[in-house]
């Protein structure tokens, strides 16, 4: 039962790398259907155990993900300015791992206030609207693997993680949502199978709770505090669609494929719903496999989509769902089943 457990934080770490790393040379593009049996080709390839290339790279999906493992790995208590110190040590000391545009600035300001009030810099970006990138939600697995059983723990630890770098609602709600996703995959029994519709109502159940509007507030008008449930409703619908020609088109436009939390979070979550079943053009029996190769697909922010969706998968499925090929292809694989391990040892101690 146990190793069932140690198992899925393994697939979920591990899931998370290889989407980030297999995604990431295809980041920006539009993808067509021409390039979707090239990308049959190159799963296809990565996975024959007689083939041997350089590392896949991993992006700054991955460099931040390592930081907040690291963070719950090396103090009992959450200390948020222990991990804005690890952000950026990471970031300086391998500062080429494709950022965000701005993400940088907050890095720099961070180092030259001595990291004073490490959650001031974050609020100052884009004139105080604050980073609605879907930065917070790209690294937020260690978090719901950890405290998977303190919902309520977990969800603070996300906000306080991400308010870091991102303090729009959308960029917290992103990370939210990216959290309960992985959350909820980690306490279904990989023995039976998702029925994705039911997967996705429930979610929607929860992002009613925690994109709930404060009475006092002032009106929505822009309707962003149900931004989130709103894409969920779309999540289902296009999961209930029969599948036509343009269905992926429908997908990037109704959904998202770039780099804002929300316009790629839910993204990521219909992914791995969609995976459950076959899909045309992807030609394999794996679910972990075809999650990520769908989602690299849709093209746009590849890294991210697929390094989410991959992390929701591996948290259901677990290790042995992955092949090792794929994973072995990976920069980084190794240490980040140790981090898997070392994290899921850490709440013995607790
Ligand atoms: P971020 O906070 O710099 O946000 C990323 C981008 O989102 C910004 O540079 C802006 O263009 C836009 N943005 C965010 N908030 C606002 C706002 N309030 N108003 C206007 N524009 C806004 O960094 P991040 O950590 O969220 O970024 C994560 C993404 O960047 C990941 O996809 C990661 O892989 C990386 N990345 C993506 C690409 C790509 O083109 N897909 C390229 C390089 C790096
Ligand atoms: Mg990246
Ligand atoms: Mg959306
Ligand atoms: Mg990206």
């Amino acid at each position: 039962e146990s190793s069932l457990v140690k198992s899925k934080f393994r697939g979920s770490l591990l899931g998370s790398l290889i989407g980030d790393c297999l995604g990431a040379p295809f980041e920006g593009d539009v993808v067509t259907s021409g390039d979707k049996i090239i990308l049959q080709k190159y799963f296809d390839k990565l996975q024959d155990s007689n083939f041997k290339g350089p590392y896949k790279q991993y992006t700054d999906d991955t460099a931040m993900m390592k930081s907040v493992a690291k963070f719950i790995i090396d103090k009992p208590e959450p200390d948020y300015k222990f991990l804005a110190k690890l952000f950026a040590t990471e970031y300086f000391s391998e500062p080429k791992r494709g950022y965000g545009q701005n993400v940088i600035e907050v890095f720099h300001k961070l180092k030259n206030s001595k990291f004073e009030n490490i959650y001031k810099p974050a609020t100052e970006q884009f004139f105080g609207s604050g980073s609605y990138g879907n930065g917070g939600a790209m690294r937020i697995a260690p978090v719901a693997l950890f405290f998977h059983d303190n919902y309520k723990l977990m969800l603070e630890v996300a906000i306080n993680t991400t308010k870091i770098t991102h303090t729009n609602i959308l960029g917290i709600n992103g990370a939210l949502l990216q959290c309960i996703a992985i959350h909820q995959a980690l306490l279904m029994d990989p023995e039976n199978k998702i029925d994705p519709i039911v997967f996705c109502k429930k979610l929607n159940e929860k992002m009613k709770e925690l994109e709930k509007v404060d009475e006092d507030d002032e009106y929505d008008l822009d309707g962003t505090s149900k931004a989130y449930q709103d894409s969920l409703e779309i999540v289902e619908y296009l999961l209930e669609k029969e599948y036509n020609d343009g269905l992926d088109e429908e997908v990037i436009e109704k959904l998202g494929n770039d780099i804002r939390a929300h316009k790629s979070v839910p993204t990521a979550i219909y992914c791995f719903l969609r995976a459950q079943s076959e899909i045309p053009k992807i030609d394999t029996s794996n679910i972990f496999r075809r999650t990520i190769q769908y989602a690299i697909s849709l093209g746009g922010d590849t890294d991210t989509i697929a390094c989410m969706a991959g992390a929701i998968a591996g948290a259901y499925l677990g290790e042995d769902a992955i092949s090792p090929y794929l994973a072995k292809q990976c920069e980084f694989y190794k240490e980040v089943l140790e981090m898997a391990d070392n994290l899921f040892s850490s709440r013995e101690g607790v």
